[in-house]
């Protein structure tokens, strides 16, 4: 079933890499009735992903149970008059979503029911994540990007890449930005600078609680954070406080991180496609063997983005302390890769 609101959206794939001012580019939402969904969409439709001068047309995906909410934020959509907005299509069909899609963002997934098994988990994400890359695969625009926000992030994105064979691995990416800029925002707060004075953190690994915010390369106003701060602090309060804040907005607000996660993913892709300067950030990205994590996992690496794809941040320097962490959390991408590829939601051909 789909709907649409606006300018046609049979129109062919814009590109991202000519004037785009003038051709719309085709961003697409799963989810789109959810809970992120409905923080994004906003957004996007008011510039904040690509600009002030980048039409959009918007496909929101969803499930049928899902798709009454996503028509009525499409209607809200319509009521905001966005200058940018050259049309909303509403569908629950993955074919007609990512048809001529440039940039795809993977939001809605399966949520861990009660009792569900990590395995089931996998294996009901995978169900998802695997015709979304098939459908992908067939059909988006030559320069397709993806992000894969929902969980367990990595290795849907992942399973994703792995249903598109023709597509290069590398635009498949997943969400650490939101670890990224808790870690950030931690850090920032303890040593009483402003958050733009914090360079050269990365969060490595998974986004899970096994992930690892490592501040050992990181300066505050030019002075290396190293210096500023001590392991213990590290060890017992940073780390473990970013990687279950998650957790704190949840017990505080009473609901999951959402307009946080739909700023980090649009952080995530506005670097990616604009560059911004090349800032050092965090991205699940395609492993390329990078620092023993193996190849083909995607992990969290240190990363800028140059000429519109991401560069994972090389020869950096790990102490013992840093080896450890990083290890434990590519361990655990290990197992999750493993236990995927034996659900058999790893084609064999790619990986
Ligand atoms: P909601 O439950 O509010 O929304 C999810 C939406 O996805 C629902 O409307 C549902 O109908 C839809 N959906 C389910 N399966 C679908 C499919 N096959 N195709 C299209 N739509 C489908 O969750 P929300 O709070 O929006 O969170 C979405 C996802 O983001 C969750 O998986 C969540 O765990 C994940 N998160 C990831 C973060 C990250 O940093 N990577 C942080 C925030 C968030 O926790």
């Amino acid at each position: 079933m789909s709907t649409h609101i606006g300018t046609s959206p049979a129109a062919v794939a814009a590109s991202v890499n000519v004037p785009i001012h003038r051709q719309p580019v085709n961003v697409t939402v799963t989810g789109a009735g959810g809970q992120i969904g409905y923080a994004l969409l906003f957004r996007i439709a008011a510039g904040a992903l690509l600009g002030p001068t980048t039409p959009v047309r918007l496909t929101l995906l969803e499930i049928p149970q899902g798709l009454k909410a996503a028509e009525g934020t499409a209607l809200e959509l319509e009521d905001c008059a966005f200058d940018l907005l050259r049309g909303v299509t509403v569908t629950d069909d993955p074919a007609v979503a990512f048809a001529g899609v440039n940039i795809a963002l993977l939001v809605g997934s399966r949520p861990r029911g009660p009792g569900m098994e990590r395995a089931d988990l996998l294996e009901a994400n995978g169900r998802i994540f695997g015709p979304q890359g098939a459908a992908i695969n067939a059909g988006a625009a030559e320069d397709v990007r993806v992000l894969v926000v929902g969980n367990p992030a990595n290795t849907n994105a992942l399973i994703a890449a792995a249903h598109a064979p023709d597509v290069p691995s590398e635009r498949f990416t997943a969400m650490t930005r939101l670890d990224h800029n808790r870690a950030v925002g931690q850090l920032a707060n303890h040593l009483d600078v402003n958050v733009g004075a914090i360079h050269g953190l990365t969060v490595w690994g998974n986004h899970s609680a096994s992930q690892y915010p490592d501040v050992f390369h990181a300066t505050a106003e030019g002075r290396a954070v190293r210096d500023l701060v001590d392991e213990q602090w590290l060890a017992q309060t940073f780390i473990p406080r970013v990687a279950q804040r998650g957790s704190e907005i949840i017990a505080v607000r009473g609901g999951s991180s959402v307009a946080s996660a739909a700023n980090a993913a649009i952080d995530h892709v506005a670097d990616w496609v604009t560059g911004r300067g090349s800032e050092w950030t965090s991205a699940g990205v395609v492993s390329d063997g990078s620092y023993d994590v193996p190849p083909g996992l995607v992990c969290s690496f240190p990363v800028r983005s140059v000429d519109g794809q991401w560069r994972i941040v090389t020869g950096l320097e790990r102490n013992e302390f840093s080896r450890s962490r990083i290890a434990a959390s590519v361990a655990e991408l290990v197992e999750e890769r493993d236990a995927v590829r034996a659900l058999g939601l790893l084609p064999l051909g790619r990986r």
